[in-house]
């Protein structure tokens, strides 16, 4: 594995994030870096393994950073990385993330983003019951929602085959907390995006067509349903909130969220806004457009590849208990973090950046 244990005992804290490969990985890694915590993060063997996000935020080479190639579906090797590291908090952000993709591959991402974590909180009963263990849990979970906004208490209805798989893992956390005494905690978090946000979630497929579009380098946005509406908050506030969650007194389940939603067509409108251009939309459902209102040239037009079979048509969380039991709360709104992601989607696109 090559872990370098010895930089992890004495004072200073050690911690192990599964999943730095991707969007939330990176940032609390960058967030716990700061914090003088010692990180193991985990990558998984793939033929040409991708760090483009640590390299962004320039924490590849830090000396307190481990990276550590590992799956999450593999108990063995989940026992071997909390006894090699001696990891005093576990967060486990690795996951089959995309909700499109597990219509199409169910089982790969009950095993990964539902039974996967409960690898990790056997782990822990097995090496050291006393680690602290963060499961990132989702908005997914609420899915046909019962009640607006949405809080811990809220009746869940997942609507996909993730959203089910998620609510497994949830559950389990709970379970493992309420059995063993584990300091299991679960994160309901609510959307999040940002500028390393993956290509295939809705925002960052909108900036960076945004950016292609402005540069002439794309002709056409294609999206799929734009009525959804979803609570989107910035990454980088919303693994604050996770790191909170593990320094708090007791485990528990805690909403972050940002009290807000809006349609993906307002989100579209604005990311083009923010590279000024107006958009005028014109006819419905499937035939709706989105028009240059100067031009008058069509720059968005539905696919119903996009549709999925199920949909979550509307999420918004009220982060309350967390604002109160952990002094939590999102600093960043939807427009500045749309027009960071159109910024940094216009630089990559001018210098040929691919992910
Ligand atoms: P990403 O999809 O960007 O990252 C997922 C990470 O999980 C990647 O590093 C991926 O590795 C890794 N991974 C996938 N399968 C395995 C496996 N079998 N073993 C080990 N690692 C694996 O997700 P985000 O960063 O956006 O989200 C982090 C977590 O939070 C996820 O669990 C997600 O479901 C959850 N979540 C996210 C929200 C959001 O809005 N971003 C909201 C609520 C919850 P690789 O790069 O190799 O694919
Ligand atoms: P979501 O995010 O499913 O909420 O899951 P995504 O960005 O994929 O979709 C948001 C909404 O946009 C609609 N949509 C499209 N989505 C994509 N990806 N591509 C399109 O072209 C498109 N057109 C319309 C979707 O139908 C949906 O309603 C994300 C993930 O990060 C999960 O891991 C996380 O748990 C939840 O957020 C909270």
């Amino acid at each position: 594995m090559g872990l370098d244990v010895a930089n992890g005992v004495a004072n200073s804290k050690v911690a192990v994030i599964t999943g730095i490969t991707g969007q939330d990985g990176a940032y609390l890694s960058e967030l716990l870096l700061t914090k003088g915590y010692t990180v193991y993060g985990t990558y998984r063997r793939t033929s040409s393994v991708n760090f483009w996000r640590i390299e962004e935020l320039g924490i590849e080479k830090h000396p307190k950073l481990h990276l550590v190639e590992y799956d999450l579906t593999d108990l063995s090797s989940s026992i071997r990385l909390l006894q090699a590291t001696q990891a005093t908090e576990v967060y486990n952000l690795a996951a089959q993330s995309f909700v499109g993709v597990s219509f199409d591959q169910p089982l790969t991402t009950a095993d990964i983003t539902g039974i996967g974590p409960v690898n990790l909180l056997e782990a822990i009963r097995i090496v050291n019951p006393k680690i602290r263990f963060y499961q990132a849990s989702t908005s997914e979970m609420f899915g046909k929602v019962q009640a607006i906004p949405q809080i811990e208490s809220t009746p869940f209805y997942p609507r996909s085959p993730y959203g089910v798989a998620k609510l497994y893992a949830h559950w389990m956390t709970i379970n493992y907390r309420e059995s063993y005494g584990i300091f299991g905690t679960s994160g309901i978090l609510f959307n999040h995006e940002s500028p390393l946000r993956g290509r295939e979630f809705v925002t960052r497929k909108i900036t960076d067509s945004v950016a292609k579009i402005k540069l002439g380098k794309l002709d056409v946005l294609e999206l799929g349903n734009m009525d959804a509406k979803r609570d989107w908050g910035y990454a980088k506030d919303y693994v604050e909130g996770m790191w909170r969650m593990l320094q708090a007194d007791e485990p528990d389940t805690f909403v972050l969220a940002t009290n807000r939603t809006e349609t993906v067509r307002d989100f579209v409108t604005m990311a083009f806004k923010a590279a000024d251009i107006a958009i005028d939309w014109k006819g419905t459902a499937e035939a709706e457009q989105g028009l240059d209102a100067k031009t008058g040239k069509a720059l968005v037009k539905i696919n119903p590849k996009f549709y999925r079979p199920a949909e979550v048509e509307l999420l918004i969380g009220n982060p309350e208990k967390a604002k109160a039991k952990l002094g939590w709360a999102p600093h960043t709104t939807l427009e500045e973090l749309c027009r960071m992601m159109v910024v940094a989607d216009l630089a990559r696109n001018e210098r040929g950046f691919s992910f």
